[in-house]
Formats: structure tokens, C-alpha cells, sequence
């Protein structure tokens, strides 16, 4: 795979779709990657992913030349710089309320200056197929991106300060919490008026910063309605509800 490949491609303007992958499966990740996706999330904070399977999970996505993002927990910036260490290529990170989370965040994914990332990425080199230690570090901080989740009233009030932190590349939006959020606990709506308000606040506040605007889908009707709104890295739906729908569906054919 072409290094920082996803950075690559966002930085220039291209709109890239994500699969989406929670089952802890390196081999469910990779042939979803080898139908043609450009990027893989492999989602920790509500995935089955532990370290071991992690690990196998980026390099089996590099083998099938297709982007890792990885899906931190809440607040686990210890693992950002791990996950860059084992190849992944973005970190999504949820939950980002304030500009003192983003500062925070951006601290362990970034090099110096920018950051305090510490130096160790043998795994991420050696899956580049790189052995000069520098030429890393001097594409790093470009190559790999940083994406803050924007999905609690909180960070919707602090978006644009959010959005302005240096080393903060994108802003992901987390329909499902916003939703919930914002109806109070009530409904889990991602097309509720108020939702889609603050989606086109985020789009915008992301696109004021010069920074990626990004968003969660469940569906490839919605990503591509989200594609026409301005949002340029779509994930769409899970391996889970891949495996649901098709299951389903033969269920469905063979009863009638
Ligand atoms: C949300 O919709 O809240 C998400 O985090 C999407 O994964
Ligand atoms: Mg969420």
C-alpha cells in the first residue's frame, strides 16, 4: 500500500468511504477491504478488539492495500500513539468535548513540534516497507490524521474552537450519540431536524478551520446524500450489520 495513503488523498480533496469493522476479525476486515474499500475502521470503544487482534487487523488492511483508522475509547489517549506505533494510519477519537481534549489528543498523535508523540513506529515502518527512521518522522504528522469526534452538546458548543486546534485534522461526527443527546435520551433519529442542524454546523465549522469534515452512516443512500452536503470521509454501516443484512436476507428468500 502506498504510505499515508488516506492523508494523501483527503489533504488533495477527494471524498474517501470507510467500511466499518467491530468484530475483532483481521480476516472479516480484510475481505471487506478487498471489495474495494480505501479505508478501514477498526472500532475499539464498541468493537470486540483487543490488542493482539489489533495488530493483526492493521497489517492484514496494509496486505490488502487499504487505509487502518483506528477507533480509540473514550479518553484512551495512551493507545492513540499506540495504534500509530502498530501502523494505523488515522485515529478517530470520541467524545472530544473541548479544545483541551483536542490539544490533548493531538499532543500523543503528533511529532514535535506539533505534538509529544513518542518515537517507536517499527511496525508502522516496516509495513511502509521503510527502514530510514527519518523519512517517517518527517511524513508522520502530515500522514496520518487525527479525527475528532464531534457527538455530545458540549463539543457542539465548542466546535469551532475544536475544530481550530492545531494538529486536529478532521471533525467525525457520532450521529447516533448526537442524537441522543439531543433529544434527551429519547430517540435515536439521526434524521431529526435538530440533528441535522448541528451535522451542518459541524460540516461547516470543519470546513471554516480548512480541516477534513467527516461523518458516521448507516447506509450507502445516506453516505452518498453526505457526500453532496461537503463531507469528505464517510464510514459506512459495520461488519456486523453486513453479516445481519445478508443473513437476513437469504433467510428471507428461502421462507418468502
Ligand atoms: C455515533 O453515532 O455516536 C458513533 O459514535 C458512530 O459510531
Ligand atoms: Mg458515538
Amino acid at each position: 500500500m502506498t504510505a499515508f495513503a488516506l492523508a494523501s488523498a483527503l489533504r488533495a480533496g477527494d471524498t474517501v468511504y470507510s467500511s466499518w469493522c467491530t468484530l475483532a476479525s483481521p480476516i472479516v476486515a480484510e475481505t471487506i477491504a478487498r471489495e474495494g474499500f480505501a479505508a478501514v475502521v477498526l472500532d475499539i470503544q464498541h468493537g470486540l478488539w483487543d490488542t493482539a487482534a489489533i495488530v493483526a487487523g492493521i497489517g492484514a488492511l496494509h496486505h490488502a492495500g487499504s487505509t487502518p483508522l483506528v477507533r480509540v475509547p473514550v479518553g484512551d489517549f495512551t493507545f492513540v500513539s499506540r495504534a500509530l506505533d502498530f501502523g494505523a494510519e488515522a485515529i478517530i477519537a470520541p467524545m472530544i468535548n473541548t479544545a483541551a481534549d483536542a490539544r490533548a489528543f493531538a499532543a500523543v498523535a503528533k511529532y514535535p513540534p506539533l505534538g509529544e508523540r513518542s518515537w517507536g513506529p517499527q511496525r508502522a515502518m516496516a509495513l511502509q516497507g521503510r527502514n530510514v527512521t527519518t523519512d517517517y518522522l518527517r511524513e508522520a504528522n502530515d500522514g496520518t490524521l487525527t479525527l475528532a469526534m464531534i457527538e455530545s452538546a458540549t463539543a457542539l458548543g465548542n466546535v469551532e474552537a475544536i475544530a481550530a486546534t492545531p494538529g486536529i485534522d478532521a471533525l467525525f461526527i457520532g450521529p447516533y450519540d448526537l442524537s441522543t443527546v439531543l433529544s434527551g435520551g429519547k430517540a435515536q433519529d439521526v434524521q431529526a431536524p435538530e440533528v441535522e442542524r448541528a451535522i451542518d454546523k459541524i460540516c461547516a465549522a470543519a470546513s471554516k478551520a480548512g480541516k477534513i469534515p467527516g461523518i458516521y452512516c448507516n447506509n450507502t443512500d445516506r453516505a452518498l446524500a453526505m457526500a453532496k452536503r461537503g463531507f469528505r470521509f464517510i464510514t459506512i454501516g459495520s461488519d456486523l450489520g453486513l453479516l445481519r443484512d445478508s443473513a437476513a436476507a437469504q433467510v428471507k428468500a428461502l421462507k418468502g
